[in-house]
């Protein structure tokens, strides 16, 4: 049997659950995930091996939405410059809502590029779990999605639970199916083509988005001053979390200084579990005004578009 390879490109509107499905097929936590929207700003890759029958690169995407500012330009930037890349799409949508006008965007992103390729189409309607005591709603809903392709032939629906994993092996045997014949990208045994200090950051950041609210998930940038390996039994990471403004400094330091530790606490048991022996975490708060909009910033943080 010929080996087939390919790029998958992972899209969808924010929080509809497309890093907790990355890290599904992936069968590891690879991409941060949190209740907020707009939690993934990098594109991740997520990489699946299937010994002497191919390979997937999984492309997790930025969710598209309204840009506010540079961040949010940069993060539709990131998700349509994945579509263009792609040989195979998997469009998530939330099956608990009925189809947005960010689903449809998406969905004719998709298809004007998927149409010039012949690429294949996966629409995975995700958080099934929830809607379980509601079957009839449910194939209504599917319909209502369905619609969205437009009748484009080389597609497939399929009901999904990225928190479950209720049908989600059947995506990557028939995405292989459809990808073309090709070389692995990557070595058998990689996961993702991060390296364990931007891992390391992300993990900071999935604390704070799911430990803070209003503004601040929003408003704060992790960068990794030292990331010390030296001592092959315990990582010494430095890092500074920059805030948008002075006032939400003692936001994130908290009363007593109890939610940076919590954060630091919760963030350094990850990062152990992910690099399999202990970790020391030192954490430093300094405001940047304004980050979001500096475009400088934002590119030192690697968060510049590559060119597709
Ligand atoms: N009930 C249920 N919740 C889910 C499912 N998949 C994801 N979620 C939840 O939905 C929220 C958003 O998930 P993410 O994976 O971060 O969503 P995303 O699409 O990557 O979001 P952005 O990166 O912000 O665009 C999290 O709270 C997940 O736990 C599912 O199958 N069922
Ligand atoms: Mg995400």
């Amino acid at each position: 049997m010929a080996f087939r390879s390919g790029f998958v490109s992972v899209v969808g509107r924010p929080n509809v659950g497309k890093s907790t499905l990355l890290n599904r097929l992936v069968g590891q936590k690879i991409a941060i995930t949190s209740q907020v929207a707009q939690t993934t700003r990098h594109r991740i890759r997520g990489v699946i091996t299937l010994p002497n029958e191919g390979q997937l690169v999984l492309m997790d995407t930025p969710g598209f939405s309204k840009p506010l500012d540079s961040l949010g330009e940069l993060l539709v930037d990131e998700s349509q410059a994945a579509i263009a890349d792609a040989d195979a799409y998997v469009i998530v949508v939330n099956g608990n809502e009925l189809p947005g006008k960010g689903d449809a965007y998406v969905v004719t992103q998709v298809l004007e590029k998927a149409a010039h390729k012949d690429a294949f189409i996966l629409l995975a309607i995700n958080k099934a779990d929830q809607l379980k005591q509601h079957p009839g709603l449910l194939g209504t809903r599917c319909l209502a999605y369905e619609a969205l392709l437009k009748g484009y032939k080389k597609s497939k629906t399929l009901l999904i639970s990225a928190r479950t994993g209720k049908e989600c092996h059947e995506i990557v045997p028939l995405l292989l199916k459809h990808l073309p014949v090709g070389p692995a990208y990557y070595d058998e045994d990689a996961l993702t083509d991060q390296r364990l200090r931007e891992m390391s950051a992300e993990i900071i950041r999935e604390k704070v988005m799911r430990l803070t609210q209003e503004e601040l998930p929003h408003s704060v940038a992790i960068v990794i001053d030292d990331y010390n390996e030296a001592d092959p039994a315990m990582t010494r990471i430095t890092a500074t979390l920059y805030v948008n403004q002075a006032s939400q400094k003692g936001m994130i330091i908290g009363k007593g200084a109890t939610l940076i530790k919590q954060i630091g606490t919760e963030a350094r048991k990850d990062i152990e579990t992910l690099l399999g022996h202990r970790a020391h975490l030192d954490l430093n708060v300094a405001v940047k005004a304004n980050w979001r909009r500096d475009a400088e910033f934002l590119k030192s943080m690697g968060l510049a578009v590559e060119p597709a």
